[in-house]
């Protein structure tokens, strides 16, 4: 299975794929799409910046699903209005960095909805691990 893992910068997508991964340290910057065994990960700029929203509607075409990350320890977060609804695979919202103290989970929570991801959603820690094995059996529902 392959996931396309998009989201605003900083807010941890690295990271998790690396912690989904087994991989331990710290993660370097993205600065181009990149695959990472069955991950497809995207620099934040790609969701931030229009011109990038066709590359990432292209890249959701090679990959099964979409995982749309972000974070709870920001107060206010942008997302463009209803876009995760033109994707042609389905998305997958997350909420990460919920290990921070004073995390936010309405307001991240609230964002995912703006942006058309519909729920259920992930709340998870790339760092503590928490809600990783929540997000495993998610993936695995789509997979028979
Ligand atoms: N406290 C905390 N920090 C995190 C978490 N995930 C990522 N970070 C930190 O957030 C920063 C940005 O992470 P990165 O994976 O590069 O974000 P990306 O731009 O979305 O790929 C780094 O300093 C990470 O160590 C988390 O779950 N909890
Ligand atoms: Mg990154």
């Amino acid at each position: 299975m392959r996931l396309l893992v998009i989201g605003p910068h900083g807010v941890g997508k690295t990271t998790l794929i690396r912690a989904l991964m087994g991989i331990q340290g710290k993660a370097p910057k993205t600065q181009m799409i990149e695959v990472m065994g069955e991950y497809i990960d995207t620099p934040g700029e790609y969701l931030e910046l229009p011109r990038f929203y066709r590359a990432l509607l292209v890249s959701a075409q090679q990959a099964d699903l979409v995982l749309w990350v972000v974070a709870a320890d920001k107060t206010s977060i942008h997302l463009p209005p209803g876009f995760a609804r033109s994707f042609c695979r389905p998305v997958i919202g997350v909420i990460n960095k919920i290990d921070v103290p004073g995390a936010n989970i309405k307001s991240a929570s609230e964002a995912l909805a703006q942006a058309g991801v519909e729920e259920p959603y992930h709340f998870v820690s790339a760092v503590t691990g928490a809600g990783l094995n929540e997000l495993w059996a998610r993936f695995k529902t789509f997979t028979s």
